[in-house]
């Protein structure tokens, strides 16, 4: 093994191992836009788990990921991907929209 691998490896399994490194119980669910819409438009959640929404924009014009039930609210620049800390939800439904595009950039976080 070169030193420096044998010095780097232990540092790299060590951060693995580590609960700062991220936690197991935390979910990361994905959202994309596209043509002014989000897929998937009704978007499951497990209800109180750590939940990390990644909203991807494949559209050529900034869009703002909002949802006001659960207070977040984040503009996603195009070709980019915004990491949204959703947190512990409750069950329930909670809609969302794009606000750039609202006429067809809307959709429901159920969480269950
Ligand atoms: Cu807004």
């Amino acid at each position: 093994m070169p030193a420096l691998l044998r010095i780097i490896l232990p540092i790299l399994l060590v951060s693995l191992w580590s609960p700062l490194a991220g936690a197991a119980d935390e979910v990361v669910v994905k959202l994309t836009i596209k043509d002014h819409r989000f897929i998937p438009e009704r978007l499951e959640i497990p209800a109180r788990t750590k939940v990390i929404l990644l909203v991807r924009n494949e559209d050529a014009e900034p869009e703002e990921f909002e949802c006001l039930p659960l207070r977040r609210e984040k503009i996603v620049f195009p070709g980019t991907e915004v990491r949204v800390v959703l947190g512990k939800v409750d069950a329930g439904e909670y809609p969302f929209f794009g606000e750039y595009h609202e006429a067809t950039a809307k959709g429901v976080i159920i969480a269950r």
